[in-house]
């Protein structure tokens, strides 16, 4: 716990206080999931806390830590910048917050796009993320929020076709990582 302090207050330094909010929002989320379905709580609360570490620095700045840190982007990932942040912070997890559990890692390095058979850590991370408190009120969030505490992998499918369908709605270019996550899903299910 002294650990999870100590990465709190430095994080309440480098992020926006919305952002921070969130952290918070995603970092106790996380932890209510992992008491449901037996994970390991500090994990899901560690993972939860440093999800979007990435995500204090511009976008600019994000791209040349990058280059710092020699993270491959594919060519899809650097032109979204929305998805920079989930690779970067996996990263900036290990080497400035003295992360070296994979699984943790792991969880924050696909939070965004999800992936196809997720661990339960990782789909914990990616529904707390989007059921948090702080979150916005949309069409079908509290069926979400529901099934996350009683159907994990159907919670999963519905968060990742509600996202594609946002971006679609909103004409963005759409992650392969994405799609696929969605599509093992829903066909996991069948
Ligand atoms: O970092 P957060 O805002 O807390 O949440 P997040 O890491 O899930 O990122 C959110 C944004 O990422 C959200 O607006 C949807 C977007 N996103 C997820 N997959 C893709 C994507 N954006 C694009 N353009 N393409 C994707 O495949
Ligand atoms: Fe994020
Ligand atoms: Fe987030």
């Amino acid at each position: 716990m002294a650990d999870l302090e100590k990465i709190q207050k430095k994080l309440k330094h480098k992020l926006k206080k919305v952002r921070y909010q969130h952290t918070l929002g995603v970092m106790y989320t996380a932890g209510s999931l992992a008491m449901r379905y037996g994970e390991n709580l500090e994990e899901a609360l560690s993972a939860g806390l440093l999800h979007d570490c990435g995500k204090y620095p511009s976008i600019e700045k994000q791209l040349r830590q990058c280059q710092k840190y020699e993270i491959r982007l594919e060519r899809a990932e650097a032109e979204v910048h929305a998805l920079i942040h989930a690779k970067l912070g996996a990263c900036l997890a290990e080497k400035k917050y003295g992360i070296d559990n994979p699984r943790i890692l792991d969880a924050i390095r696909y939070h965004t796009t999800g992936r196809p058979d997720m661990s339960m850590l990782e789909k914990i991370i990616y529904l707390a993320d989007y059921i948090e408190p702080g979150r916005k009120m949309i069409p079908g969030l509290s069926e979400i929020r529901k099934l996350s505490f009683t159907e994990i992998d159907q919670a999963v499918c519905r968060c990742a076709e509600a996202t594609l369908q946002y971006l679609k709605h909103s004409k963005r270019s759409i992650d392969p990582m994405t799609q696929r996550t969605y599509e093992y899903y829903k066909t996991a299910l069948k």
